[in-house]
């Protein structure tokens, strides 16, 4: 399992942030061929743990097409894939872990996406809880998306369920 886990974080990497480190092509929606992926590895991979990376990955961070020929990243991708994404009405709050470090400076820009297509929310405290601890200890921010949306900004949900939105002013967050 463990393997797994590690060869998940790779395919993450590849998928949503440098398929050219193994001379993979991504096409304009974010798929990729699976027989080229398998090949192109840097580890011995076959289809069927594929499959069960794909299948037991916690957050379902990766879909395979209707005749699992291909294969994309749900989300969280820093290079320019449209991923097809259909505006929604959020929650009225949403949430956002962040590690402590980083507040005082949310306070002045809001959330930034950074380097991602866009900021990450969760729609309960407790995944954003587990979000911003990859970093160490975490505060948890609310977001009033309610009020966002109704002032004319646009949110998204990817197919994992991450809630998603161009940029969150201070204005809307609860410290
Ligand atoms: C912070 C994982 C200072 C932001 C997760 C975060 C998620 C600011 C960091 C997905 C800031 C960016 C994304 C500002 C934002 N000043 N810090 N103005 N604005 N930040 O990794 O949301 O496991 O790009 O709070 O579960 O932590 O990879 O974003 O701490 O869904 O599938 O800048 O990644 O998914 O970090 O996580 P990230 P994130 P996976």
């Amino acid at each position: 399992m463990k393997d797994h886990i590690k060869q998940s974080k790779y395919l993450s990497f590849i998928l949503r942030h440098h398929p050219e480190k193994i001379g993979l092509t991504l096409d304009e929606n974010g798929w990729a061929k699976v027989d080229d992926l398998l090949e192109k590895l840097p580890f011995n991979l076959d289809f069927t743990e594929l499959k069960t990376i794909v299948d037991t990955s916690d957050k379902k961070r990766f879909a395979l097409s209707d005749d699992e020929t291909m294969i994309r990243a749900n989300q969280g991708h820093s290079v320019p894939v449209d991923l097809g994404l259909i505006a929604i009405h959020p929650p009225d709050i949403l949430y956002h872990g962040t590690p402590a470090a980083n507040i005082p400076s949310i306070k002045i820009e809001g959330l930034q996406r950074g380097k991602r297509h866009h900021v990450h929310l969760s729609a309960d405290a407790e995944t954003a809880l587990k979000v911003g601890s990859r970093r160490g200890k975490a505060i948890i921010l609310q977001v009033k998306a309610g009020e966002m949306h109704r002032a004319g900004l646009t949110f998204f949900i990817s197919n994992n369920k991450v809630w998603l939105t161009d940029a969150v002013p201070a204005a809307y967050i609860v410290f």
